[in-house]
């Protein structure tokens, strides 16, 4: 029988999928929906210190390979994201996360200290490259801002944590990067968050497809999966074998995961297709992969992971 059965920061998930931190994730019925899923945790929208309406309409727009989206972070506020935390894991028994973002160190500092003291939320995901808050370029890209935050969320986070990482497009930046995230006790990273600031055109009305921004905006799924892809291999290549990479973008079908897979990813998260399907897919998923791991007569992630072999 083949298995999907994971561990992410030592953390047991009975499959390889679960929600990204973007769409369908923000209220409590939507973080329902996900428990009632097949996703193998409940992660929440990015959070802030209070709660955020977002940009203005339209936001998020669903192209032929993938989504653009400028949503800047709308939120219930993290307290709620808290207060969700007993009952959801009462009633879908899997881990939660909860996704942070605050818009400043001492706001994220505040929010990680108490959600420290809520036994059921089981980690923490840094948002580090939210591209569409207007007025505050992603921080990951920043090498001294990422180096900061990651010493004091550090000191302070009690619970299992990583980093969501913006894409890096160069062997350089990649190094940087890795060479802050290997002196920082996270236990993984998320690998990536959309490609910030693209700009997609609809030639027929000769505008842009989303408001905020001047139409610029993160992009999503299918367009983005070798870059994601690209990302978690060199990522895994750099980073202390300890940290766990989390694949994002592009994962349609379990033959994409199965990418993922052997770039190193010890899971994948799911946005543009969840979007696109609901929290259905996460089935859909499960069962593809499986077949697929079948049909090569793999038994379990372990066997795949980061086996993939070069020219
Ligand atoms: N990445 C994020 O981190 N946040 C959202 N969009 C995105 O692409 C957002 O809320 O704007």
């Amino acid at each position: 029988m083949t298995s999907l059965k994971t561990t992410i920061a030592g953390i047991p998930l009975q499959t390889y999928f679960f929600n990204a931190s973007g769409p369908k994730c923000t209220t409590l019925e939507e973080l329902q929906a996900l428990g009632a899923s097949s996703s193998a945790v409940i992660l929440s929208k990015s959070c802030t210190f209070e709660p955020r309406e977002g940009n203005p309409e339209p936001r998020y727009v669903p192209l032929d390979f993938g989504s653009i989206n400028s949503m800047g972070l709308p939120n219930l506020g993290y307290r709620k994201y808290g207060e969700y935390a007993p009952q959801l894991k009462a009633n879908f028994n899997k881990p939660y996360f909860v996704s942070v973002s605050g818009l400043k160190l001492a706001d994220n500092v505040e929010i990680i200290k108490h959600l420290n003291t809520i036994p059921e939320i089981d980690a923490i995901e840094l948002n580090l490259s939210c591209p569409n808050v207007i007025g505050k370029p992603q921080i990951g890209y920043d090498m001294e801002q990422t180096e900061e935050v990651l010493a004091t969320i550090g000191n302070i986070c009690k619970k299992p944590w990583g980093v969501k990482l913006p894409p890096y497009f160069d062997f350089v930046h990649f190094k940087k990067a890795a060479k802050l995230l290997n002196k920082a006790p996270i236990q993984f990273a998320t690998c990536i968050n959309s490609i910030g600031n693209a700009l997609f055109i609809d030639p027929e009305t000769e505008t842009v497809v989303i408001k905020p921004k001047g139409g610029f905006g993160g992009l999503g799924g299918q367009y983005i999966k070798p870059t994601a892809l690209a990302n978690v291999k060199k990522f895994r290549e750099l980073l202390r074998p300890d940290i766990d990479i989390i694949g994002v973008g592009g994962v349609e079908t379990g033959i994409d995961a199965f990418e993922f897979l052997l770039a190193g990813a010890s899971a994948v998260q799911v946005g543009t297709t969840l979007a696109k399907e609901g929290p259905e897919c996460f089935e859909r998923l499960e069962t593809e992969l499986k077949a697929y791991m079948f049909q090569k007569e793999y038994d379990t992630i372990e066997e795949v992971k980061g086996k993939l072999k070069v020219l």
